[in-house]
């Protein structure tokens, strides 16, 4: 009879709660219909002449400047405004305006009237505006977004461009006067589980209420837990009696009988809906929804990191929130996308770095089984100054309050590389100072965390200088520690990364570690086939991520390893073959997968996985004087231990796979070659298919048939590329009689640039296809085509490398020098069969250093003269980056 009423009182509950829901708060896009100025302006005010852009939310003014030719990107203050006609539903209502993400100081206007403001680029803030709006009137809202430099605002200087704007959704929340806390832009209600076996769990629900009546309420909060199939697992109310202002309330539910746990292979969500009901009148008058995940976890020392008892390696990446042509101004669906790619991936974490990200990527991880970390954006610098310091903890306490039920994080962060380059290097004692100070705020904010949130781990992530680190006191203060490491990349060889592991491990064995860093540079259309440092090929990429991912797998104590980066992402100051991006990402900036990602997902899909690399459009030398094939080494990225190929057909044999990958010699065609990889991973056959495409060029030019003649090359490269046209090129080599090539020089290699042993890594202007400008032959007296009679296109592409203006030191580079060398003074003259070409080049002069030049000509080869290039020095030494030859129409 009693379970019979309480069910009675359930369904009433529910009905009259569904009636009464217009009574609960109301949340509405707000993200369209703005208009958007870099003009100056006055809220309200009549300013005349200025010149409004429509735009609607996600937004950002940087998305275009950041990828031109010109350094720096605008860092400024801009406007938004918007007409906005509340209507009579709002009356008696609290209205918030509520902004997930606007970089980096926002001010709130109304009317002219200033309703709110807030400091930091990614923290979600919200500003109430009721008392400034009129119903039934047109108001102005208008919003001041400032993206300068501050020095009290972190981040200071980073490796990622920090796009302004109001970047992310905007909505307008109304709640009745008696409501869950907005404080921080949280939701007011926060849930922890301090007990959860396989057999119950215990959850603890704490917040607040705000009444902003006048008069005293009485109140019931009822809590409702229900699993994923929507049925009620616990239900608890509250009375909360004759309250008025802030209301704090706790409940305790100690016994939620077996639960069904949260793992990255089963991410079992629970719900838990938090109703605020008015006891006189019995109305709902808020509700919030949160999720539950049911979960223990702890990291040691020795033996890495456990989630419900069981050792987890911990595998994944970062990410940054931008995306290719958008800069940080996303879709929802790209967020989510990003997190399913990790998942895709075979990754089980996600390192939310170097700041906070919309709330949609957390929430896919909760429900993707993805476990995380967080971080403020403190990175490479502080400033001394009180209010740096009180910025830092504010968003801190945002990130944790606004984030802190999703289940999916395990970790707070609250500094990256913050010794990378320290500030005062040429007064040590002021550096000493400047030390306690990086020291004295790292305290400060770890114990911050350990306040706001018992129930996580705190972590710093620290650069390779582990001696730097140890002696400034930083690495005793976290509860894990984080190494960003590039042995093999900025510096060093890859070896030198397990040497690190021990010795750290060696020193602090208690200590949890994590790898929160490691990665190296792959332009996708870049290919190597003698990948070394620093040369951008994604077949370097693979063999650094080769090295370090056994590396950790061979070591326990290493808890976590996490790729830098998931994707390709904006960094304005960088140059290097893909100027303004980092191209770290196993994924390109739109997504699509390098051979790296493949790689990965060989070595952790628990399913059938096989894939041939993605190193489609080819070109070739052929092996031999009958120019049939190009013998090439073709990846295949698997979890079957044996893999067999064919060609057009024709089998090429089985081949085991080690560390996911197995490499084969394959005689490629001139045109289509299609494979075909078939495996079997657990019982279960799987196959792939491709299709390469080789441009071939012939063995010997003189014995080719004209038509059969197209031949991009690179000079001092050891490096192919595809252009931007699809487009293939090779790296040239010293002239052989019957083929082509250079005849003298020597490979161009930057002044004070230890890392690469060819080329430069600066932006050339005037193109989108750096890396045909980046390498160069220099002191070169002749290259030479031995092609037969006939007509040809012949291009010679130049740039000046040497330029005075130094480079951007990107602060990561630690090994570089300010990357600047005399402007070369040099002056040529260009003949092709004797005929001048080109005379008193003076490419810096002519056209300024960095600069691509592209010179074309039809010729006309008779009386089997084939092709002679000169170059005749008049000053200096003479240069070729590159040369095309094809036939002419
Ligand atoms: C780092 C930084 C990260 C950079 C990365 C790189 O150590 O933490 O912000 O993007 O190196 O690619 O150099």
């Amino acid at each position: 009879m009693k379970k019979k009423i309480s069910f009675l009182v359930f369904v009433l509950t529910f009905m009259l709660n569904a009636l009464v829901y217009s009574q609960v708060r109301s949340v509405t896009n707000f993200n369209g219909s703005w208009q958007f100025t870099k003009q100056s302006y006055k809220p309200a005010g009549s300013v005349p002449n200025i010149k409004w852009q429509p735009v609607s939310l996600p937004h950002t003014w940087n998305k275009d400047d950041v990828m031109d030719d010109t350094p720096g990107y605008y860092r400024g203050a801009c406007w938004y405004t918007k007409k906005f006609t509340p209507s009579e539903i709002y009356r008696n209502k609290k209205l918030y305006l509520y902004f997930n993400g606007a970089n980096q100081q926002t001010e709130v206007y109304i009317n002219g009237k200033k309703a709110g403001s807030h400091t930091g680029g990614y923290t979600r803030f919200c500003v109430e505006i009721d008392q400034y709006v009129s119903l039934g009137k047109v108001n102005e809202i208008a919003v001041k977004v400032d993206n300068s430099f501050n020095e009290d605002i972190a981040p200071l200087t980073a490796d990622f461009t920090f796009f302004g704007g109001i970047y992310r959704n905007v909505s307008l929340i109304a709640v009745n006067n008696i409501h869950f806390s907005l404080d921080q832009a949280a939701n007011g209600v926060f849930i922890t589980t301090p007990e959860v076996s396989t057999e119950k769990a215990s959850v603890n629900i704490s917040g607040h209420i705000v009444n902003e009546n006048n008069t005293k309420a009485n109140l019931q909060l009822l809590t409702t837990i229900v699993d994923r199939e929507g049925k009620v697992v616990k239900r608890v109310t509250q009375s909360l009696k004759e309250n008025s202002g802030a209301i704090d309330f706790k409940q305790e539910i100690p016994d939620l009988q077996s639960p069904h746990l949260w793992t990255p292979e089963d991410p079992y969500l629970y719900k838990v809906a938090s109703k605020l009901v008015d006891i006189n009148t019995g109305k709902v008058i808020d509700e919030v929804i949160n999720p539950l995940g049911l979960r223990w976890f702890k990291f040691d020392g020795e033996k890495g990191f456990f989630l419900n008892g069981k050792p987890y390696k911990l595998i994944g990446a970062s990410r940054h929130q931008d995306f290719k042509g958008l800069g940080n101004a996303l879709p929802d669906s790209y967020h989510i996308r990003d997190v399913k790619l990790l998942k895709q991936m075979g990754g089980n974490f996600l390192r939310v770095a170097h700041y906070p990200q919309d709330a949609k990527v957390l929430a896919a991880c909760d429900s993707l089984g993805i476990l995380a970390s967080v971080e403020i954006p403190v990175v490479n610098a502080i400033t001394e100054t009180p209010a740096f310091t009180q910025n830092c903890k504010s968003m801190l306490v945002e990130m944790i309050r606004q984030n802190f039920n999703h289940p999916s994080i395990i970790i707070w962060a609250y500094m990256n590389e913050v010794l990378l380059k320290p500030k005062f290097g040429k007064d040590k004692p002021r550096q000493q100072i400047y030390f306690l100070h990086v020291k004295e705020l790292a305290a400060q904010l770890d114990s911050m965390v350990r306040k706001e949130d018992p129930s996580r781990y705190t972590m710093i992530a620290c650069h390779g200088d582990y001696n730097r680190y140890k002696q400034v006191g930083i690495v005793d203060i976290p509860m894990l520690i984080g190494w960003n490491l590039y042995q093999g990349w900025y510096g060093g060889k890859t070896a030198d990364f397990a040497k690190f592991l021990d010795k750290f491990h060696q020193d602090y064995p208690a200590l949890p570690m994590l790898i929160t860093e490691y990665g190296a540079d792959a332009d996708a259309r870049i290919r190597s086939l003698q990948p070394e440092r620093f040369d951008k090929s994604v077949d370097y990429a693979v063999d650094f991520h080769r090295v370090y991912l056994k590396a950790m797998e061979e070591r326990p104590f290493v808890a976590a390893g996490i790729i830098w980066n998931l994707a390709d992402f904006s960094s304005e100051e960088r140059a290097e073959t893909t100027p303004h991006i980092n191209s770290k990402g196993l994924l390109t900036q739109d997504r699509k997968a390098k051979d790296v990602y493949l790689f990965y997902q060989a070595n952790l899909l628990k399913q059938p996985f096989l894939k041939i690399s993605n190193w489609n459009l080819r070109a070739g030398i052929a092996d031999s004087l009958d120019h049939n094939v190009s013998t090439q080494p073709v990846l295949v990225f698997s979890n079957a231990k044996e893999v067999l190929l064919t060609q057009n057909g024709k089998s090429l044999g089985n081949k085991t796979i080690v560390d996911g990958v197995a490499t084969w010699d394959i005689p490629l065609i001139n045109g289509s070659n299609k494979l075909i990889a078939t495996g079997s991973y657990n019982g279960k056959s799987i196959t792939d298919a491709s299709e390469i495409r080789l441009n071939m060029v012939p063995y010997n030019l003189h014995s080719a048939k004209a038509t059969a003649i197209n031949i991009n090359l690179l000079l001092g490269a050891k490096r192919s590329y595809t252009d931007n046209d699809g487009g293939t090129w090779l790296p040239a080599h010293a002239y052989k009689a019957g083929s082509f090539g250079y005849t003298d020089g020597k490979a161009y290699q930057m002044a004070g640039n230890g890392r690469q042993s060819y080329g430069s890594d600066r932006d050339i202007m005037k193109t989108n296809d750096d890396p045909i400008y980046q390498t160069q032959q220099v002191n070169i007296k002749t290259f030479r085509f031995d092609v037969p009679d006939g007509k040809y296109e012949l291009v010679l592409h130049f740039a000046e490398l040497t330029a005075d203006k130094p480079g951007v030191a990107l602060a990561y580079n630690l090994n570089n020098t300010d990357q600047k060398e005399a402007v070369q003074d040099r002056v040529f003259d260009v003949l092709v069969n004797n005929k001048p070409l080109l005379t008193n080049l003076n490419l810096a002069k002519q056209y300024g250093p960095l600069t691509a030049v592209k010179k074309k000509l039809i010729i006309n080869v008779k009386g089997n003269a084939g092709i002679t290039i000169n170059f005749n020095p008049l000053k200096g030494e003479p240069v070729l980056n590159a040369v095309q030859l094809r036939q002419a129409k």
